[in-house]
């Protein structure tokens, strides 16, 4: 089986809450391996770049001050279907729902609500490729080493 990529963040509350043990334990559980992990603090310039989808819409500055308010861990995790497990584990976006239709998933157990929701997952290959690049480089989209892009400028 192909094994896949994908981007994980835990959100300033969830490492403020001390839930990061809670969720690798969760995130290794499932068969996931984490390959890459970086804590880092985001400034608004570059959250801003990261949820360049949203810019405009109502809630985009709110999430800007709530990424931006402490510091968040990065990770790259490899399993097969990795971006489809990892958004099911997660469960919905908004933890306060996903607290009566997913009891089990880490945004039930660990989010407030739609905007406080704990954790991050890319939602579909074309994400998953930017964001990892977007945290860690080229060298962390495949497995065994290869930088993707290198090989096309060779
Ligand atoms: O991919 P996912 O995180 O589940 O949701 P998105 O629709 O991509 O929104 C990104 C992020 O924005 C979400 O995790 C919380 C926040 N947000 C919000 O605060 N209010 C909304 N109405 C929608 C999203
Ligand atoms: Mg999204």
């Amino acid at each position: 089986e192909i094994k896949e990529r994908t981007l994980a963040i835990i959100k300033p509350d969830g490492v403020q809450g001390y839930y990061t043990d809670e969720i690798k334990e969760a995130i290794l559980e499932w068969g996931f391996e984490i390959v890459q992990e970086s804590k880092f603090q985001l400034d608004s310039e570059r959250a801003s770049l990261f949820y360049a989808e949203h810019s405009g819409k109502s809630f985009f500055q709110s999430l800007i001050s709530y990424m931006t308010s402490g510091p968040a861990l990065a990770m790259v995790l490899e399993k097969p279907n990795a971006i489809s497990e990892w958004r099911a584990l997660i469960g919905p976006t908004d933890a306060s729902k996903a607290k009566i239709s997913h009891p089990r998933s880490i945004r039930a157990m660990c989010g407030m609500d739609l905007e406080r929701n704990c954790v991050h997952g890319s939602d579909s290959p074309q994400s998953a490729t930017r964001e990892i690049l977007f945290f860690f480089g080229d060298v962390m989209l495949t497995s065994g080493g290869l930088p993707l892009f290198s090989l096309f400028k060779l």
